[in-house]
């Protein structure tokens, strides 16, 4: 009996060592006056268009064909003979995600694939030396950017199918790959996050992702985010890793899932941290092009995500994967305008507020600016009137937005009722103000 319970014990604790992650936080990270600076603005800033960008969009299958078709990694490097985005134009890519209500974007200088879409000196697997086109999109995208006020941040893939210093689906021995040169490869990484950091005009943020697909090896994060704030203080550092945040990050994101919820399975293990929230999801199915994907999500429903972000106190990084010739395609553009008319229109009820007031309700969500509460009315009602719980400050008016027409309500010591009645309801967000 002693020898079995000795037995499971060892043999959790060897499952648990085996499986638990192996994590090198920064030690005593504190940020520092400029870095809560911008932490600041990029909360207030609410809402970011995420693109995913590189060779594979010349398959228009998605950024993960190469592994989903089995394309041997140098037949896949020929992709990069014929891409040349003739009809790339970061003007117009810029104003779309400013029309759209967006105040940051954040584009993937390097995916798994491990082609670099800008012009890095570290490998010759990039953009202007291994295309026709010869010239760095980042950059025309980073100088516009910074000309039209819009933050930009910098997707980086940990991971890389390709590179023999990485060693993909090498066994983990000590942390690293078996017989690979790791810390080359680490110091790979640094050479390129010290070029996208110093070279590209006021890049903000640095988004990480891969960390999932070795989660026992020395990323040395340590050594990483402590370089990216040596050289730019002010930069968020955010990684993917579907975990809760570890020390020497700037901000916590979650994949297809508003903060708290895991239908996906990938934030099962990624509790809800104090640091900055941002969540992505894309326009489609797709995060790279994929001419097949028709899955178009509606206004509504990426305006609603926006909403039930806000009210989590999340960003909300909304993908687009343009298409090989630079171009992004029609659906979206037209998705994304129509959300930029309610944005100019309710705007003000988003951004630059904080969320996470009231618990999200069945009928909706609350944001909070100053003295004001949006009330933000997404869903049905069974009854003419809602109850927001968890509400101390005493309730002198309340209005809908942007008119002038006081609405009823009671303040009880357990919440407010406001009764809604005399109100017709919006299709997407009736939004009543409470002073
Ligand atoms: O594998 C990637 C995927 O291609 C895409 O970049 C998304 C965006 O959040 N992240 C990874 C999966 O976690």
């Amino acid at each position: 009996m002693k020898r079995a319970v000795f037995g499971f014990v060892f043999l959790a604790s060897s499952i648990f060592c085996f499986t638990q992650d192996y994590v090198q936080p920064v030690p005593d990270y504190k940020p520092t006056a400029q870095n809560i600076d911008e932490r600041n603005k990029f909360q207030n800033n609410k809402f970011g268009l995420f693109i995913h960008w590189g060779i594979y969009s010349v398959l228009a299958d998605g950024e993960w064909v190469m592994r989903i078709k089995n394309i041997p990694y140098n037949n896949y490097k020929r992709l990069a003979d014929f891409f040349n985005p003739q009809q790339f134009n970061a003007k117009e890519w810029v104003q779309l995600a400013k029309n759209a209500g967006m105040k940051y974007i954040t584009i993937t200088s390097r995916h798994h694939d491990g082609f670099s879409m800008f012009n890095t000196a570290a490998t010759s697997y990039d953009i202007v030396d291994a295309t026709p086109y010869k010239k760095d999109p980042l950059m025309e995208l980073a100088q516009e950017c910074a000309k039209e006020g819009i933050g930009l941040h910098f997707y980086y893939s940990l991971l890389d199918w390709g590179r023999a210093d990485y060693g993909f689906g090498k066994p983990i021995v000590n942390h690293e790959p078996a017989n690979t040169d790791w810390n080359g490869y680490i110091n790979f990484m640094k050479a390129q996050l010290t070029e996208l950091i110093t070279k590209y005009p006021n890049v903000t943020g640095i988004w990480f992702d891969g960390h999932w697909e070795r989660t026992n090896v020395n990323w040395h994060y340590d050594e990483i985010y402590s370089l990216i704030h040596q050289l730019n203080p002010k930069i968020l550092v955010g990684n993917n890793h579907h975990l809760a945040p570890f020390n020497g990050e700037d901000f916590q994101m979650f994949e297809k899932d508003l903060p708290g919820e895991n239908t996906t399975g990938f934030s099962g293990q990624s509790k809800v941290g104090a640091l900055p929230l941002e969540t992505c999801e894309t326009i489609n199915n797709s995060w790279g092009f994929n001419i097949n994907d028709n899955h178009y999500k509606s206004v509504k429903q990426i305006i609603h995500y926006l909403i039930n972000a806000a009210g989590r106190n999340a960003n909300f990084l909304l993908n687009v994967g343009p298409m090989p010739n630079g171009k992004i395609q029609r659906e979206f553009t037209d998705t994304l305008g129509k959300v930029g008319d309610w944005m100019r229109k309710y705007g003000e009820t988003i951004y630059d507020t904080r969320g996470n007031i009231v618990a999200p309700q069945s009928w909706g969500v609350v944001t909070q600016k100053g003295n004001v509460l949006y009330i933000h009315v997404l869903n049905g009602l069974k009854q003419p009137y809602i109850f927001i719980p968890e509400i101390k400050w005493k309730i002198s008016k309340a209005s809908v937005f942007g008119g002038s027409a006081e609405v009823k309500f009671k303040q009880q010591p357990e919440g407010v009722f406001v009764y809604l009645d005399n109100i017709i309801l919006d299709n997407i967000d009736t939004i009543i103000q409470l002073q």
